[in-house]
């Protein structure tokens, strides 16, 4: 639904007004947003013409964590890169395709922020043309670039995602609320399509991997099972195999997203750096929230910045009940 009262502002004005609005702000952050903008154009007009150019399928090669590296994975993964070494207050990148941080050309000297990426998250819905999308998450380096990066979620100034389905969408917090822009392909500008946007308080939609379902640990079961069995209503099941397009329904509808722990794999498979907590600030700034089932997901310390967790994420009636369930049943 567009919202009204908004009519034609670009990404860039929307970001100088709300820069203007606290004199305070150096304007810096507005240019790490700008070039996710710019970085989002790329990626989507390149992904257009993807199977036309043989961007599409495995390269060959597996990445840090062992998966299998698709070619839009690492062409993603260079426009992030080469595109944030030219803003020279990013002192550093972290990819899920790299094993470290990338320490930008002008060595950090006046970095302020890291920005830690999944440049194409749910990357294998390429082969067939579906839904993909880009998570990001911006921190401001403190100490040095290693202690930020392992600062709890809270400590995000901006977080967000792009999406690459039948149109572009590029979806942000920097804790003033969820705006939402889509891409207006005539004139190459992101459009304000929704400000503040808020996520239903409960809604019907349940996407998780069901396929999985004998794996997950109890309580991520027994949640499920109660949900599917409750009186309210039927839950409708949406599972695209993306996060990004996944949680983008849930945005608008309501519901809830879990990829949960399972008996071999306790830690989940979600990342917590650049996929998890970027979508718990976005969520919880839409009014729902996100959990491992033991803890707020902000609020989980990172090990590592490739850690991953067990993650729920969604409206805060259905985030609740998940919680209940594991507090239940671990008792
Ligand atoms: P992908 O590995 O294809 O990048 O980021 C992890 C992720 O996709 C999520 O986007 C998606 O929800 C999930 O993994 C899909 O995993 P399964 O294939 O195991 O369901």
């Amino acid at each position: 639904m567009v919202d009204s009262t908004v009519k034609n502002v670009t990404l860039n004005r929307f970001l100088v007004q709300c820069q203007d609005r606290c004199p305070a702000a150096s304007g810096e952050l507005t240019r790490v947003i700008e070039q996710m903008g710019v970085v989002g154009k790329i990626i989507s007009g390149y992904m257009r013409r993807a199977a036309l150019e043989g961007l599409v399928g495995l390269t060959g090669r597996t990445n840090v964590q062992d998966e299998k590296v698709q070619k839009f994975d690492e062409f993603g993964n260079a426009v992030f890169v080469e595109s944030f070494d030219y803003v020279d207050i990013v002192g550093a990148i972290v990819s899920e395709e790299l094993e470290n941080p990338v320490i930008s050309s002008s060595q950090g000297r006046y970095g302020k922020y890291v920005v830690l990426i999944d440049p194409i998250d749910g990357s294998s819905n390429l082969d067939v043309d579906c839904s993909v999308g880009s998570i990001f998450s911006v921190r401001r380096i403190t100490d040095s670039i290693e202690a930020t990066l392992l600062q709890r979620g809270t400590e995000q100034v901006a977080a967000g995602y792009l999406m690459y389905g039948p149109s572009t969408h590029l979806v942000y917090t920097a804790g003033d609320g969820v705006h939402l822009f889509v891409l207006d392909e005539r004139i190459g500008e992101f459009i304000l399509v929704h400000r503040d946007l808020r996520m239903p308080v409960q809604g019907k939609l349940l996407s998780a991997n069901w396929g999985n379902h004998a794996k997950w640990f109890p309580p991520a079961r027994g949640f499920a099972d109660s949900l599917i069995a409750q009186e309210e209503g039927p839950y409708s099941l949406r599972y695209s195999g993306a996060l990004v397009a996944d949680l983008h329904q849930i945005l608008h509808r309501g519901g809830i997203y879990f990829y949960p722990d399972e008996q071999k794999r306790p830690q989940g498979k979600l990342r917590l750096l650049y996929e998890c907590a970027p979508l718990a600030f976005l969520a919880e700034q839409a009014g729902g929230g996100a959990t491992t089932g033991r803890m707020r997901v902000l609020d989980v310390q990172p090990e590592g910045i490739h850690q991953r967790i067990p993650f729920a994420i969604g409206s805060s009636y259905e985030i609740g009940k998940y919680e209940r369930a594991y507090r239940d049943l671990e008792k």
